[in-house]
């Protein structure tokens, strides 16, 4: 296929969106972060996109009672690889369009290390082999096959990623075949997370099966360094969730934690990294992007395109959903 039928295959026209630009900032179910308000340092903490509870209880778990930031991390992602019905991490991943599914994670630790796989297949926990990359291997990336191949040496299981339910899922795209990734689908989304333990060390990680029914072969920002995530301890770190060729164009990870170090908080520096893309791609009303930023002090912030993405946040004991604001808002 071309790459202009391709794209314009892509596009999002099914969801009627009817938008208003506008700029507003993070709102929280529950009480405004203390951090925030106060400037005083409060880890550790934990962040993740969308709702995923059950990930940042895990990683809460872990920093609570001392552990190191990249073990929470590890952990916390781990529960959304290893969830059925998440169709979009790990094992029960959505297909690409040929049916076979491929994962993509990274993770990045306190000393700046990075480890990645992309489109690896049959292995239902991508996260812990990209730790094992960064810490067994003078590399930081393995791709396709050589993913495998690595995990399979490092005693990772081969095991069938695709489900029953996915299989059907697929089967009943192909009918059409139209590739319209619908990102903002609550609660079933990539994780990105970012943990800072009680040494104020910070360790984040993204795993995903990518967008679904992409074509065979690509890659998207997730596992990318400074895309869909980066790390740096004396600043902090940044993740991303959405339409990942967009994210890759503008580094936005990088681009996020650079700011937040010229001074930005976190809100302001997501909210920055959005409008890079929006105001560069007139396209913008078609495609999702999200991001979580965490600074040093625990502090955080996310934005996105449009309304509908969240973060989950666990910190002081207690675990909490904030909305994120929006550069559209739906009328
Ligand atoms: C990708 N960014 O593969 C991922 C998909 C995603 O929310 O985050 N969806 O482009």
């Amino acid at each position: 296929m071309k790459r202009r039928n391709f794209l314009k295959n892509a596009s999002l026209t099914g969801l009627g969106l009817a938008v208003v630009p506008s700029i507003i900032s993070c709102e929280t179910d529950k009480k405004e972060q203390k951090a925030t308000a106060t400037g005083k340092i409060v880890v550790p903490v934990v962040v993740a996109t969308w709702r995923f509870h059950n990930a940042t209880k895990a990683a809460w778990e872990v920093l609570e009672k001392g552990g190191e930031s990249i073990d929470a991390i590890i952990a916390g992602c781990r529960v959304e690889e290893a969830d059925l019905k998440n169709t979009t991490v790990g094992n029960g991943g959505s297909p690409d369009r040929d049916g076979n599914v491929t994962l993509d994670a990274c993770i990045m630790n306190k000393e700046g290390n990075y480890g990645a796989v992309v489109c690896m297949e049959n292995i239902a926990h991508p996260i812990s082999v990209a730790r094992k990359v960064m810490e067994e291997t003078p590399h930081v990336i393995f791709a396709g096959k050589g993913a495998e191949q690595f995990a399979v040496e490092q005693g990772f299981k081969r095991e069938n990623l695709l489900t029953e339910s996915s299989k059907r899922a697929w089967e009943k795209w192909k009918v059409k075949s139209e590739y319209k990734p619908i990102i903002n689908i609550e609660n079933h989304d990539t994780i990105g997370m970012l943990a800072i333990d009680k040494n104020g060390d910070i360790s984040g990680g993204c795993t995903t099966s990518g967008m679904a029914y992409k074509m065979a072969g690509r890659v998207g920002d997730s596992a990318v360094i400074g895309s869909g995530l980066f790390i740096d301890n004396t600043v902090g770190g940044a993740t991303a969730t959405g339409m990942g060729e967009e994210v890759l164009k503008t580094v936005g990870s990088f681009l996020i934690v650079e700011l937040m170090r010229q001074g930005r908080t976190p809100q302001e520096a997501c909210e920055e990294g959005v409008r890079r893309i929006v105001e560069s791609n007139p396209n913008h009303n078609n495609f999702q992007v999200g991001y979580v930023a965490l600074n040093k002090k625990g502090e955080y912030g996310c934005y996105c395109i449009h309304g509908g993405f969240g973060i989950s946040k666990y910190q002081e004991g207690e675990q909490t959903y904030v909305k994120s604001g929006s550069y559209i808002k739906k009328a």
